[in-house]
């Protein structure tokens, strides 16, 4: 009987979506004003039937932990569960796991507890909607040993994916990753198996979505292998030994652990259409239930945004952005193109009156701030008339203490004190 075992790659020491990473590992970023990235996948694998899940991460972090404890719970009678692995927590190889593969070895010991029959993996951090089950049946219809999940892709983007080479029927002939796409590409069209809706988009390209599953014994024989990576090493392998198979997904589907890529999937759910639908009911995006208050805004415009719960607004305009959960926005502030995650919690009077005896600003937006351009971490207290990513002028990457820019975008990182007056 099939026993599908789900695997979230959690990260690694990726810098790229640093420093929102700062302090909690990449599962944990929260994401979409009241969701974490890690809800994503997690939401994925379960509406498709998969309930027994394992998140590897590089760390665990308290709210990690409560939230998958208090948020993926299941009857006794589904067996599902959700578990953390994280690479710090002493086995006998202690330290980081080196790449997506050695993640995976060092848990074996884990996963053979469940007896599975399949292992599935899935990245952490891309934003995308799939019948698994569907991808399941694919699988187990051609007898594959791996089955890799793939979407077309444009010749000038085939540099940041594994590109596949797929017969007619897609058995996979060949895999490389990340080509580069000034050379010679003519080789790794799979013209043949692309959609002819896509190939008229110029995508003639197999790109593969870091979603594989295996057959269990399959994924224990190359576990014996040397292979630290999946992309780099132990696919190009298998590719070479076994039977493996490419299941084409044409829905959207977008890396997002990229601090830019992270801002702009932001704003574009916050539009009218969003190619990404938050909300389908029919396969929702689970989270935890905070028993949040409900949201209140006093003569404030918000245009083009997504609000989540609990959160206070007041004489202000808002257009393009998310703004999280339990955010305090004061008076006559202006807030354009921001991702704003919220707050863990409200200040009582009690610490109101302690923050104002510290001369630091109360948790939130303070008064007369414009910010445009920007992601704000939870936690952070941005004093009175501070402007933040509005004048003209040239902003490197770098780390400057308080704040960090990243493609252009400025970042205020969690419980950062930002002091009234401030120009960034
Ligand atoms: P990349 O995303 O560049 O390419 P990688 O950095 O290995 O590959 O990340 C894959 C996933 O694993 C990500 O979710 C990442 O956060 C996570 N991860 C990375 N290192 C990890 C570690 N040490 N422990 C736990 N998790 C870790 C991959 C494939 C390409 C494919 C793209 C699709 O290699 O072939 O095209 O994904 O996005
Ligand atoms: P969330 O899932 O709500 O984003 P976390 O999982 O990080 O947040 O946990 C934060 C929770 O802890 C909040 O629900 C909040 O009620 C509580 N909390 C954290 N710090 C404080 C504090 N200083 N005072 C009161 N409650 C706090």
């Amino acid at each position: 009987m099939e026993n599908v075992l789900t695997i979230i790659l959690g990260g690694g020491k990726g810098t790229r979506l640093y420093p929102l990473t700062k302090e909690r590992s990449k599962p944990a970023v929260p994401f979409a004003a009241r969701y974490r990235i890690v809800d994503i996948p997690l939401s994925n694998s379960i509406n498709s039937g998969f309930r027994k899940v394992y998140v590897l991460t590089q760390f665990n972090s308290a709210s990690l932990h409560l939230h998958l404890a208090q948020t993926y719970q299941f009857d006794s009678f589904s067996r599902g569960f959700v578990e953390i692995l994280a690479a710090e927590q002493g086995f006998s190889h202690a330290g980081w796991y080196e790449g997506t593969a050695d993640a995976v070895r060092k848990n074996l010991h884990h996963f053979r507890t469940q007896n599975p029959s399949h292992y599935l993996i899935l990245s952490g951090d891309q934003l995308y909607r799939m019948d698994l089950r569907e991808f399941f049946r694919f699988h187990v219809e051609r007898d594959a040993d791996i089955t890799l999940a793939v979407t077309p892709v444009r010749r000038e983007d085939i540099g940041r994916y594994g590109i596949i080479v797929s017969n007619e029927s897609h058995r996979v002939k060949a895999f490389e990753e990340k080509p580069d796409p000034r050379g010679e590409t003519e080789h790794l069209k799979s013209s043949q198996i692309v959609p002819p809706s896509h190939r008229e988009q110029g995508k003639h390209y197999l790109a593969s979505m870091g979603i594989y599953l295996f057959k269990a014994e399959v994924l224990e024989k190359m576990m014996e292998g040397p292979y630290t990576d999946f992309g780099k090493e132990l696919i190009p392998a298998a590719v070479r030994e076994y039977a493996v198979y490419s299941h084409v997904f044409t829905g959207f589907w977008v890396d997002i652990g990229t601090i830019r890529s992270f801002y702009e999937t932001h704003l574009a759910l916050a539009t009218e259409y969003p190619e990404f639908d938050l909300y389908d009911e029919t396969s929702p995006i689970y989270t935890r239930m905070r028993h949040l208050p409900p949201c209140k805004f006093l003569n404030t415009k918000i245009d083009t945004s997504l609000v989540g719960e609990g959160c206070i607004i007041k004489n202000a305009s808002i257009s393009r952005s998310v703004i999280g959960i339990r955010t305090v926005i004061r008076d006559h502030s202006v807030l354009e193109g921001v991702v704003c995650m919220g707050a863990d919690l409200y200040e009582t009077p009690a610490q109101k009156e302690e923050n104002v005896r510290k001369g630091i600003p109360h948790i939130g937006i303070g008064r007369n701030c414009h910010i445009k351009n920007a992601i704000i971490d939870k936690n952070t207290r941005i004093g009175d008339n501070c402007r933040i990513g509005v004048d003209p002028k040239e902003r490197r990457n770098g780390d400057y203490g308080s704040y960090h820019i990243r493609d252009n975008i400025i970042v205020i990182t969690k419980n950062q004190v930002i002091p009234s007056g401030t120009v960034i």
